[in-house]
């Protein structure tokens, strides 16, 4: 009676769903971290402010973005890249936080992802009617690491389809806590999130943070 047994403790989130080959959904992972993530989070975003990138098309990102880390990701009208300078102020990105760290390398570890050492923290931000639209993430050059990624605030609709934008894709409801460490064949699926519904959230208010934790280099260890 094993397939019966989340639905006998009453239990609708398993705390891991496998949900591609390489991906692994871990409800509330980012729960216990949360009293010292938030403070974090502030004090990135004070030195860093979010901001709507322009895209290489020409349009600006209903999501706003900063980064912590080695490296963050910026988009202008030339192109997609990581650089190590934030192009709002001139100087380096904010460092990351030994709470982020652990919280990406443990998120890793408990995907099957031993030793990831993330040298960028992409930060989103939605607010109601935000979105992003299908696209893979190819800027980074190591694909053999996972990308961890963490939602907060407004629960989203992830959309994760396939290695093809004319694949199928699936929708998983994001909470507050949860985490995905996308690694192996799903590392480069096609994925979006659908427009932000309103609400109000407890600890964050009208809005979601998602953290996207990535290792850019190869062979440089994660910094
Ligand atoms: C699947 N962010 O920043 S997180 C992004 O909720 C991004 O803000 C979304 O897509 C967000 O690039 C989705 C989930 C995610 C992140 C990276 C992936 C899913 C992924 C990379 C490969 C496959
Ligand atoms: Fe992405």
């Amino acid at each position: 009676m094993t397939a019966d047994l989340f639905e006998t403790v009453g239990d609708a989130r398993p705390p891991r769903e496998t949900i591609g080959e390489g991906a692994a959904l871990l409800r509330g992972f980012a729960k216990p971290f949360e009293a010292e993530l938030m403070p974090a989070l502030r004090e990135i975003v004070r030195q860093a402010p979010f901001r709507h990138l322009i895209t290489p098309g020409g349009h600006r990102m209903s999501v706003a973005m900063t980064n912590s880390g080695s490296l963050g990701w910026v988009s202008d009208p030339s192109g997609y890249r990581y650089d190590g300078i934030d192009p709002n102020s001139g100087t380096p990105w904010p460092p990351m936080p030994p709470v982020l760290r652990k919280l990406a390398a443990d998120a890793a570890a408990a995907g099957g992802f031993n030793g990831f050492a993330s040298e960028a923290c992409l930060i989103n931000r939605y607010v109601p009617g935000a979105k992003l639209s299908l696209h893979q993430d190819k800027d980074e050059l190591d694909f053999a690491a996972p990308i961890v990624s963490v939602s907060l605030g407004l629960p989203a609709i992830f959309l994760f389809g396939g290695l093809k934008r004319s694949d199928p894709t699936r929708r998983y409801r994001l909470e507050h806590g949860d985490v995905v460490v996308w690694g192996g064949p799903s590392r480069l699926a096609f994925h979006g999130v659908a427009p932000l519904a309103d609400g109000e959230h407890g600890l964050l208010g009208r809005q979601r943070i998602n953290l996207t934790f990535r290792k850019v280099r190869l062979g440089a260890a994660g910094r």
